[in-house]
C-alpha cells in the first residue's frame, strides 16, 4: 500500500499550492494488492480508480510505502471501500479549509485545529487516508495534504 501525495494541473489545485506555498494539494491511496486501485475523495465523490487513469490527470510529488502483506493489504481495502465508496465530497469542510487558506495567505492567520463545517458522513481528500492509517488524534478536515505528509513522514 502506497499513500501517494500529488498536484496536477487544474486551477484548484493550482490555488490550493499557492495559497498554502505547499507542492501537493491532493493525497489517494494506491493498493497494489487490488490490481493497482486508488482510492480516494475527489470534488465527484469518494471513489476508486486505476492508477493508469489517475495518472492521466495527477503528478506525483511524494509516496510513502506502506510494505504489508497482499492479504492484510485487500482487508484495508475492503474495509476502506465499504466505509466510503459512494460518498459524497465534504463541500462544507473543504470551504471553511478555503476560506482560512485566504485568510493564512492575506494576512497570516494560521490555520485552526478543528473545522466547524466538517460533516461526517462526507469526505475531503486528507479524511480518507487519515482513515486508513488510523491516526486518532487529528482533524484531518483541517489538514492540508503536505501537513499529513510531514506527520506521516516523521513516524
Ligand atoms: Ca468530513
Amino acid at each position: 500500500m502506497k499513500i501517494l501525495f500529488t498536484k496536477s494541473n487544474k486551477i484548484g489545485s493550482k490555488l490550493i499550492q499557492w495559497g498554502l506555498d505547499e507542492p501537493v494539494s491532493h493525497v489517494a491511496v494506491l493498493f497494489e494488492s487490488v490490481e493497482n486501485t486508488m482510492f480516494h475523495a475527489t470534488f465527484s465523490g469518494v471513489k476508486k480508480e486505476t492508477l493508469e487513469s489517475f495518472l492521466t490527470h495527477n503528478e506525483i510529488v511524494y509516496n510513502l510505502d506502506y510494505n504489508m502483506l497482499p492479504v492484510d493489504e485487500e482487508i484495508i481495502y475492503e474495509k476502506v471501500y465499504n466505509k466510503y465508496n459512494g460518498d459524497s465530497y465534504d463541500v462544507g469542510a473543504f470551504v471553511f479549509f478555503s476560506i482560512c487558506v485566504f485568510f493564512k495567505k492575506l494576512f497570516k492567520i494560521p490555520l485552526p485545529k478543528t473545522n466547524p463545517w466538517n460533516s461526517t458522513r462526507n469526505e475531503i481528500c486528507t479524511e480518507v487516508a487519515v482513515s486508513i492509517l488510523n491516526l486518532q488524534d487529528v482533524d484531518a478536515s483541517m489538514l492540508s495534504p503536505y501537513q499529513l505528509y510531514l506527520i506521516l513522514k516523521a513516524k
